[in-house]
């Protein structure tokens, strides 16, 4: 049976597993500062475990295409004390960082997955994670947050992400990592059009057929729901359900969701009358 060794936590892959996300970035409809920010994502937090998740994904930083810049500092303020108050839970944590000063702190605090857009390019990245028992998340993406969207260019998007995934893969292995303690992930969103991110999903049984490494897969609420059935961001739940059964179907280990409790009725149905 795969499993996925992730920090305190051995993780059975024999299902799709539930991430759900919470965000501890600065809301737009209040300013109540910083310890409200953290007291919002911990309430959210503990709902998303009510709900059903498998892991819950912290992050700091907003990657949405053109999202401001935030500072370390700002960012460990951010995500250190809702991965302290949650170490209580029984429940994997993930810290969404692309900062090895980040990591280093989450991981400090207990963190039991470390969920990388850069794939753990950073300098200090690899040797920092090869020294812990964290999982790691490996993602591809096509240039940065600020300028992703604005040309993403490919002559082959499948092709060339899988020899992406597989270098950085190898990258993390010959750092040390465990291969039991690696997930990987085509980024779908991140440097990509509507047509390389459908080319992606229709590959993803030969992603994971060439890879052999276990998939974590995130698209909920993304563009791509958006351009599909021309719904605004917050009226995407049903078509974020509709491509998290696909990526299940794909063979998917992790899926990374808003809609924690629909996600997990619906995985729930798709198992039993498969
Ligand atoms: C991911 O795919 N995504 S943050 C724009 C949206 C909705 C959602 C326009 N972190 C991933 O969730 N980590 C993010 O609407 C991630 N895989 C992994 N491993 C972006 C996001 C989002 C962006």
């Amino acid at each position: 049976m795969n499993i996925l060794q992730c920090g305190r936590f051995s993780l059975q892959l024999n299902r799709p597993l539930v991430m759900g996300i919470v965000n501890v970035t600065p809301d737009s409809f209040s300013d109540g500062g910083h310890f409200q920010q953290v007291g919002a994502a911990l309430a959210h937090a503990e709902k998303l475990l009510a709900d059903g998740a498998d892991i819950l994904d912290i992050g700091g930083e907003s990657t949405r295409p053109g999202a401001a810049f935030v500072s370390e500092v700002e960012e460990i303020h951010r995500v250190i004390p809702v991965i302290t108050a949650l170490q209580a839970l029984n429940v994997p944590l993930s810290v969404d960082t692309r900062k090895a000063a980040v990591m280093h702190a989450a991981l400090d605090s207990g963190v039991d997955l470390v969920n990388d857009i850069s794939a753990l390019e950073e300098e200090g990245a690899l040797e920092l994670l090869a020294k812990s028992n964290a999982a790691v998340c490996l993602m591809h993406k096509q240039g940065e947050p600020q300028n992703m969207q604005s040309t993403p260019s490919y002559t082959d998007v499948l092709a060339e992400v899988t020899h992406y995934l597989r270098q950085r893969r190898d990258a993390a292995l010959a750092a040390g990592i465990a291969h039991q303690r690696l997930l990987l992930d085509p980024g779908f969103g991140f440097g990509k059009n509507l047509e390389h991110n459908v080319a992606l999903f229709r590959g993803l049984p030969m992603l994971l057929q060439s890879l052999a490494t276990p998939l974590l897969i995130g698209v909920s609420r993304k563009s791509m729901l958006g351009q599909i059935t021309g719904q605004a961001v917050h009226e995407r739940m049903p078509a974020s359900i509709a491509a998290a059964l696909m990526a299940a179907q794909a063979g998917s280990a992790v899926i990374r969701v808003h809609d924690v409790r629909e996600t997990v009725d619906a995985l729930k149905v798709w198992r039993a009358l498969q």
